[in-house]
């Protein structure tokens, strides 16, 4: 170990912290926060455009809004946290220093200096180009540069980690076997990063030279493909970094070993092998590819990643019941669900996520993944309903689960208002849960995205759709709007506690914060030989919801096509 007066071990839970990785993890999650509550608040406006009584914004300020939205949540929050995950589970998880502190502050700073150029390209209104800015739309130069400053920063954020597992494992801080398994999906999520990193590169810097004028062309079908190797493998980030997470959670909530450590691992490993051809699930639509090679791409090579995010939703509750059960929560199938600690936000944040991520959006992500099913939904509500099932009710609340265990863990203070800290996750999750629901609603019926005159009102071509459909949009407002309120109160919560919170000091708490873990195996526990049956029943649940919906969209198919 390099030099001990830069070590600090939490006198709670035994994790020592590298003080430059401590504050460089601070400070990452901290941006990610205010880009939170900055897409946030647009978020309500937006909702309120959406929203058929309302109506709010006009068609400008919509579809600039809308870019500021998409990029200051998806891309910005949710990667300045990663960045934090990266230097804890590396530095903190391996009891190691940080390799390099002074590339991570670049690193950070082009972060920083990055996103805000192009969010004030997007403000400064010359650049509504959405998410995804097609060619040949085209935005401002420095929308471009930021986006490619902020990778370049993520990028030293993702060497940073690597080169301090080099320097764990030369240093031999955590003992001899393998890295743990919550590192071991953080580094899943690096690789992913670093090739997500690369198609933006290939594809962002031309799009920037062609903006200045140094090439006079881009294909438009060319830029869809290279822009989905980033868009999609980006959210497939989100994906490996929350699902170490959630592992994260469950050992520190109930000490839980995985079921196999072998298989949760596997199951990393598939994402990184299969996952990019996936991103062919958003050029379903598209002209000019053939139908064998999407039809390759979005059932044979999807499923496997898919199957990967299936054995996940079932190791991490399975390792729940099975630390729940050898506590003696033994009785019955659900037993352990039941005196699960509900009023623990981090707990209560993470398994909601769980639910959402593998009922809401995992089964819409596979129905819109399936070429034909596709048409039903394409371009519609339906596609930001699946989206903010993934990435908010799957990504968003995990992160915000893990920031409140982090808040006494790296800030050392007590959350404040401890009462809201146990509802916020269920008024977050269950707005969203309703929101996307009705969002997904509203699309089957036709309902579609990123169109400011969604009611066609002052279209030459008039349309009308069901009055359900003015039902559903109204329902997901109100919904959107106690999501929007959960959201805030989480952002509020953070702050204040961060800034006003009891200190905790460098002494132990008498309220424990982490659980002393229980002994591996699964022996002695569970129902006639099967030693998790509460989640053998949740996986059947789901598996039969699939399968109905599934068919559901088939059958409703062959009535759009009017050949049923
Ligand atoms: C409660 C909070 C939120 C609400 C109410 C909300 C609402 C909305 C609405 C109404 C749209 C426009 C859909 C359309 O008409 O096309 C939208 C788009 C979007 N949202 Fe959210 N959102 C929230 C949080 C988030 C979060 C946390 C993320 C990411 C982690 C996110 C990512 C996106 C993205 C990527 C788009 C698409 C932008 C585009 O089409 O270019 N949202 N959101
Ligand atoms: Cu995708």
């Amino acid at each position: 170990m390099a030099n001990s007066a830069e070590f600090r071990t939490c006198p709670d839970t035994g994790l020592l912290f590298h003080k430059p990785a401590e504050t460089l993890m601070k400070l990452n999650a901290v941006a990610g926060i205010v880009y939170l509550l900055f897409g946030g608040v647009i978020g309500l406006l937006l909702i309120l455009t959406r929203w058929p009584a309302v109506h709010l914004l006009q068609a400008d300020t919509f579809y600039m809004l809308l870019t500021a939205h998409g990029l200051g949540v998806l891309i910005f929050w949710i990667i300045f946290f990663e960045i934090a995950v990266l230097y804890f589970t590396s530095s903190t998880l391996l009891r190691s220093r940080l390799a390099a502190p002074r590339w991570a502050w670049l690193g950070f700073a082009l972060m920083v200096i990055g996103s805000v150029t192009t969010e004030v390209a997007v403000l400064q209104g010359r650049s509504s180009v959405m998410m995804t800015s097609y060619v040949p739309m085209s935005a401002e130069p420095h929308f471009y540069l930021g986006l490619i400053l902020f990778a370049v920063g993520a990028l030293i954020g993702c060497f940073v980690f690597l080169g301090t597992l080099v320097i764990a494992r030369a240093e031999r801080t955590y003992g001899e076997g393998s890295i743990p398994l919550v590192t071991f999906g953080a580094l899943t999520a690096c690789i992913i990063a670093i090739f997500t990193i690369a198609s933006g590169a290939i594809i962002l810097i031309p799009t920037f030279l062609w903006k200045v004028g140094l090439i006079n062309y881009i294909d438009p079908l060319m830029y869809r493909i290279i822009w989905w190797g980033m868009g999609h493998s980006s959210q497939q980030i989100n994906v490996s970094a929350h699902i170490a997470v959630w592992y994260a959670i469950a050992g520190v909530v109930f000490g839980a070993k995985p079921l196999s450590e072998k298989v949760s691992r596997a199951a990393f490993l598939l994402y990184i092998l299969f996952l990019q051809l996936a991103s062919a699930h958003h050029l379903l639509a598209d002209p000019g590819i053939s139908s064998e090679w999407k039809i390759f791409n979005t059932s044979y090579a999807m499923y496997l990643a898919v199957l990967a995010s299936m054995i996940h939703g079932l190791t991490v509750p399975g390792a729940v019941e099975a630390a729940q059960r050898k506590r003696g929560f033994n009785k019955g199938l659900f037993e352990w669900l039941r005196k699960a600690p509900w009023g623990n936000p981090t707990f209560a944040g993470m398994f909601l996520s769980v639910i959402i991520f593998g009922f809401l959006g995992g089964i819409t992500g596979v129905m819109m993944g399936t070429e034909q099913l596709n048409l039903i939904i394409h371009n519609t509500l339906y596609v930001p309903g699946h989206f903010h099932a993934t990435v908010v009710g799957g990504t968003t609340l995990a992160f915000m689960a893990l920031t409140y265990w982090l808040v006494p863990v790296l800030f050392r203070r007590d959350v404040i208002l401890p009462g809201l800290a146990k509802w916020q996750p269920y008024l977050f999750g269950f707005g969203m849960i309703g929101f996307t629901l009705f969002m997904m609603g509203a699309g089957t019926l036709g309902v579609p995205r990123r169109h400011w005159d969604i009611s066609f009102a002052n279209a030459l071509f008039q349309y009308q759709y069901p009055e359900v459909a003015y039902l559903m949009l109204g329902l997901m407002a109100i919904s959107g709007i106690l999501a929007i309120a959960g959201g805030g109160l989480f952002v509020l919560q953070i702050v204040a506690s961060v800034l006003f919170g009891r200190r905790r000091g460098e002494v132990k708490s008498p309220i424990p914060i982490i659980a002393e873990p229980v002994a591996a195996g699964v022996h002695g526990i569970g129902i006639g030989g099967i030693s998790v049956p509460g989640t053998l029943v949740l996986a059947l649940v789901f598996l039969t919801t699939f399968i109905l919906y599934y068919f559901v969209n088939w059958k409703y198919l062959s009535q759009v096509w009017g050949l049923g």
